[in-house]
């Protein structure tokens, strides 16, 4: 094979812009090109985010802004730049009809003609913030779903959909490197910014999930307070009921335990505890696109009732609980639910 061709070949990458291009060509031929620029606004702003937040120690953005969120939590300074960035550039892709994030109590709307705003976009801007002053791993995570052709009246029937009729989902984990991990319902895939160039690279094609792993994932200091059966199964975990021995990790990000959980395999869980009897993770913009990426890479995620795509949602800032990851571990864990026993 001549030079050329050979340095050509392996010289060959992919960037995320690239594959979400042919991703629509391939699947969404209808799209006509608003898909992979609402994608791009998603991906522009985790670029901003990720600068902000290599140079957080420098620029005295670390620390609290001062002011808390909707969630009652007190937002940090990186919080509100993250949803400023993703607001002002989804705010100027023209399919977007609704935006909803952690940090607004309302969703945002906006007044496009018919055939232009078609999508509802869910994001947490930066989950994990607590965690940037100990320059701990935190994440952006987005859900997107299609919305009415017009939004008359109350929106919420707009964006209080199913998480099985996302079209989309993914999370940028600000890490060692940074990562965005995202599925448009045909598989997962992983791209690696290259911070020399400020793209994102295909670094993990059509991501898979262990069937089984060996870690499990929990605030080991809650477990007292978790529901018997959440404690049967960690025991099940602990002594080696499902063939082999399991190591707790836990960073208190979620993004970044959940990343680790889709590389490597085994399970996540934040169940009902006693601060938060309904769970602590939000359904529409943590669980929801979570669950979906975990699907669609081979894994499962539930509530404990029913699969976390099923759960029909009555307000938007709603909590649920989550055990998300491997086959084996999630079936085993609805065993013990389904039979009440370890
Ligand atoms: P706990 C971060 O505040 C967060 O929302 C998730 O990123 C993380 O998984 C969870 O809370 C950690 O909660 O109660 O274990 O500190």
């Amino acid at each position: 094979m001549p030079i050329e061709r050979q340095r050509a070949e392996s010289q060959i990458v992919t960037t995320a812009q690239q594959h979400i291009l042919e991703q629509q060509e391939m699947h969404f031929p209808d799209a006509g090109g608003t898909f992979s620029w609402l994608l791009s606004g998603i991906t522009l702003a985790t670029r901003m985010v990720q600068a902000k937040i290599r140079q957080a120690g420098l620029l005295d953005v670390l620390g609290s802004a001062g002011e808390t969120n909707v969630q009652g939590e007190t937002q940090q300074k990186l919080d509100v730049y993250a949803n400023q960035a993703l607001l002002q550039c989804l705010s100027l892709r023209d399919s977007v009809a609704v935006l909803v994030s952690e940090e607004n109590e309302e969703p945002v709307t906006f007044d496009r003609a018919v055939q232009t705003g078609k999508y509802v976009i869910f994001f947490d801007p930066l989950d994990g913030s607590s965690n940037i002053d100990v320059n701990v791993s935190v994440g952006t995570i987005f859900s997107i779903f299609r919305g009415p052709a017009k939004l008359e009246g109350d929106i919420k029937s707009a964006v209080l959909q199913p998480g099985s009729k996302q079209v989309a989902a993914g999370y940028v984990v600000y890490g060692s490197s940074t990562i965005l991990v995202y599925t448009a319902g045909r598989g997962v895939f992983g791209f690696t910014l290259d911070p020399a160039v400020g793209t994102y690279v295909l670094s993990h094609d059509n991501l898979r999930m262990p069937q089984q792993g060996n870690m499990y994932s929990v605030n080991e200091a809650q477990a007292h307070t978790f529901p018997e059966v959440y404690q049967k199964y960690l025991c099940r975990l602990r002594t080696g009921a499902l063939g082999r021995e399991y190591s707790s990790r836990y960073v208190g990000s979620l993004v970044a335990d959940f990343h680790r959980t889709i590389l490597k395999g085994g399970v996540f869980i934040y169940p009902p505890t006693k601060g938060y009897p309904n769970g602590k993770l939000r359904l529409l913009y943590e669980a929801n696109p979570l669950a979906f990426i975990a699907e669609q890479a081979g894994g499962l995620a539930t509530d404990g009732q029913r699969p976390i795509t099923e759960i029909q949602p009555h307000e938007i800032h709603q909590r649920t609980p989550l055990v998300v990851g491997s086959r084996v571990e999630v079936e085993d864990f609805l065993h013990c639910l389904r039979n009440g026993t370890a």
